[in-house]
């Protein structure tokens, strides 16, 4: 090698070395930003789950604060108070027989409905005056049916029937209401008279078993805690049995409401429990103890759909192989709020859930309560209870003549 050569392999080689160098440094850096960047995602995944676990924990500190509004309180003597009296005496109930629950209840649930009212009825109300109905005024109120959510069966039903009637006499404004409001009634009605049972109560002396199920977020453990609240209040003997084992908070969430009407929950706390074992030990304890009432809460998301079907089949199996003399009712919950979703969710659980029944939660602050009539129509599930409210007292059983009047309530 010359030395000219020499130099200028020196030089060859004294680039590579930069090259390489440079690219090390590089790569370094690199590896330095990754690092960094993983170490960042992992806090901000840390913070965001103590954020979230604060949330829920925050969330139920305050369910247990308002801690004794399980018994109502007398309001003044205004509109809804004669509202809620006038659709009680409406029903046959004698001064005599009407108590404080009741017009608890009506009031909140007149309350709760307002916004579907207000999108609907007043509306109408307001079209209509004292006039007779016109052709005009049925397509508003199909509009207005749509809107509530109702459906398209539901409100094909009703509008044809009102047409019907229009072609056969004038219909002035109250009437056209009434009838409005039977047709109505009668949707909802249809499947409670086919099921053979007007309310849903326990069986007194008997083991009832009533799973809840339903989606995530629908209000399946608040409404099972009201639940306990009522049955409680009727003097049926009551467990609750937390098979919710998939999220963490859920069985924490139920215990406190369990601590609030004084029933004992029935629960497997650690991870990944299985809910049918936890389903298999409440009906011992059901048994040993003659409860009447056993209530399931079941999870609303698994890692697929799949999977929550094949769940709740395995929890039935084990309560028609325990207990087949049992009572048992698959109860769906469905968020008014929801709307139309909600009926597809229905007509899902209905083909693999044996669904006996629905119960519509969060009807206060919807404009979407028109869903229930849908549920009714073309599910054919009867709605036994409905809810309008976070608190222990906002469950009632279903009334189809209360919640008519509350839907279509005057101003
Ligand atoms: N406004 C209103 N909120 C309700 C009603 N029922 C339940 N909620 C609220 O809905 C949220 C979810 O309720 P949960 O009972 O936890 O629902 P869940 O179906 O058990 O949820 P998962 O167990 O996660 O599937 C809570 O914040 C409840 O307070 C109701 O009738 N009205
Ligand atoms: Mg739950």
């Amino acid at each position: 090698m010359s030395n000219i050569d020499k130099d200028s392999s020196i030089d060859w080689a004294r680039q590579a070395y930069e090259q390489l160098k440079q690219k090390q440094t590089q790569e370094k850096e690199e590896r330095q930003k990754l690092e960094k960047e993983t170490q960042e995602k992992e806090e901000r995944q840390k913070l965001e789950k103590e954020t979230q676990e604060k949330e829920e924990r925050q969330k139920l500190e305050e369910t247990n604060i308002s801690d004794d509004d399980s018994i109502p309180e007398l309001g003044d003597f205004d509109k809804e108070f004669t509202w809620s009296a006038m659709t009680l005496a409406a029903q046959g109930k004698k001064i005599n027989e009407i108590s404080l629950e009741e017009i608890d209840w009506l009031s909140r649930l007149r309350r709760g409905l307002e916004e579907t009212r207000k999108g609907f009825v007043t509306d109408l109300l307001d079209k209509l005056g004292d006039d007779p109905l016109t052709p005009e005024t049925l397509e508003d109120l199909e509009t207005l049916l749509l809107r509530a959510d109702a459906g398209f069966d539901s409100t094909d039903k009703v509008i044809n029937a009102l047409r019907k009637k229009l072609n056969e006499e004038v219909v002035g404004g109250e009437e056209g209401i009434n009838f409005l409001k039977d047709e109505l009634r009668s949707i909802l009605e249809a499947p409670i008279k086919n099921s053979g049972k007007k309310f849903l109560v326990p069986a007194k002396g008997k083991l009832n078993i009533w799973l809840v199920v339903g989606v995530n977020g629908v209000g399946k453990t608040t409404t099972l805690g009201k639940l306990a609240h009522l049955a409680v209040s009727s003097k049926s003997k009551t467990l609750i049995a937390a098979a919710d084992t998939f999220r963490a908070a859920a069985v924490e969430q139920l215990q406190i409401w369990g601590d609030r009407s004084n029933v004992d929950v029935i629960s497997n706390k650690s991870k990944n429990a299985d809910p049918a074992a936890v389903v298999f030990d409440a009906i011992n304890s059901a048994i040993s103890r003659e409860t009447e009432l056993l209530l399931i809460d079941t999870a609303g998301r698994l890692q697929n759909k799949n999977n929550l079907m094949e769940e709740l089949s395995k929890i039935r199996k084990i309560i028609d192989k325990k207990v087949p003399n049992a009572i048992v009712e698959s109860l769906l919950v469905l968020d008014a709020s929801q709307g139309q979703n909600g009926l597809k969710q229905a007509k899902g659980f209905a083909r693999s859930a044996e669904l006996t029944g629905a119960i519509v939660t969060k009807l206060d602050g919807t404009s979407r309560g028109g869903v229930s009539l849908a549920v009714s129509l073309e599910v054919d599930l009867p709605i036994r209870f409905i809810g309008a409210g976070e608190g222990i007292r906002d469950l009632r059983p279903f009334n189809s003549f209360e919640f008519v009047e509350a839907l279509l309530a005057d101003k």
